[in-house]
């Protein structure tokens, strides 16, 4: 059975290793979000992909949920003597988003190829095949794209790792935009139209989703094989798993519960996958239009993940 999975970060990376756990690697695509990539530095960085990579090589550092393991900091420390006389105005040297030292040669890899005019779609695949990876892990697209968000307090718009990261994500969004012209690569059409089955991984549905979504023809192709497409919810008891999914969620004006979730996903799937902590909203998801399965969504160990992940191969038609 082949699946594809439409990936942002650490709950999808969760999903996917439980996932091939369950079906052979050969037979899974991950189109991953690329909304949330930024150039530092100089350097490309696609943080959703490298999430993907680095879990699924058992190389992540399992607390942050982000970077590798046992990583060392030396070049982020480094910098400290040139942020010292930069002048105003600069960006150079940013300090506020952290580079491992090993995590620096995927960026180093990434922006030298991309620069060599390979696209990401191949690059990504140099990467996952060097990290010994055996499924396919694809961009979302080629084409540049930004996720842009507006700040309530000030009205501004900032790029989305300002937000999540500089800003820590501490602060209230009254806005979200996507900045592209972009299109989805053949390779992310393909998986879609022909998969056996979709699976929308609890993901962020505004800001990791989301990008996916907006990219021209995506909604319709999922929309046309919607009995196969099966999305698994990230907000349990009324709190995102990981991230600010749930603030999002209220801050824009929807509902930060599984009941929101089937509201923006009823459209594209047929089967919501919900916690027991929700269990008693079964009711209210069934009439937003998906099927309801209640199935633990907490990935606590590869085996739950895996459990998740045959729970919703079963739930597709
Ligand atoms: N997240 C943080 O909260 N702080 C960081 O300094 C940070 C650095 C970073 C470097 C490489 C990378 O691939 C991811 C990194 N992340 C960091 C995570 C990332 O910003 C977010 O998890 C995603 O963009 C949201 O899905």
């Amino acid at each position: 059975m082949t699946v594809t999975v439409l990936a942002g970060g650490v709950g999808a990376a969760r999903f996917l290793s439980g996932l091939v756990r369950a079906v052979p690697p050969a037979d899974v695509t991950a189109v991953v979000n690329t909304g949330d990539d930024t150039v530092l530095h100089g350097l490309a960085i696609s943080p959703d992909l490298d999430t993907i990579t680095y879990t699924l090589a058992g190389a992540i550092d399992p607390e942050r949920g982000w970077g590798l393991q046992g990583e060392t900091w030396r070049a982020m420390e480094a910098l400290d003597r040139y942020t010292a006389v930069r002048p105003d105005g600069s960006s150079a040297a940013p300090a506020w988003f952290n580079l491992g030292d090993r995590d620096l040669a995927t960026h180093f890899y990434r922006t030298a190829r991309l620069a060599e005019g390979a696209t990401l779609t191949a690059v990504t695949a140099e990467i996952a095949r060097a990290w010994g990876l055996g499924l396919s892990i694809v961009p979302m697209t080629d084409d540049r794209f930004r996720t842009i968000v507006r700040l309530a307090e000030s009205g501004h718009e900032v790029p989305f790792q300002d937000y999540f990261v500089r800003l820590r994500h501490d602060v209230a969004v009254s806005g979200l935009r996507f900045d592209h012209s972009a299109t989805p690569t053949d390779e992310v059409r393909r998986a879609i139209a022909d998969a056996d089955v979709v699976v929308v991984a609890p993901s962020n549905p505004l800001v990791s989703i989301g990008p996916i979504r907006d990219l021209p023809g995506v909604d319709d192709a999922l929309a046309a094989r919607r009995s196969s497409v099966v999305a698994v919810s990230p907000i349990v008891g009324g709190a995102a798993l990981k991230g600010p999914a749930d603030r999002m969620l209220t801050e824009l004006g929807m509902d930060a519960s599984v009941v929101g979730v089937a509201r923006l996903y009823a459209p594209i799937a047929d089967v919501l996958v919900i916690d027991p902590a929700d269990a008693h909203l079964v009711d209210a998801v069934v009439a937003e239009g998906m099927r309801c399965v209640v199935e633990p969504s907490v990935m606590t160990t590869p085996e739950r993940a895996e459990s998740l992940a045959v729970a919703c191969l079963a739930a597709a038609r």
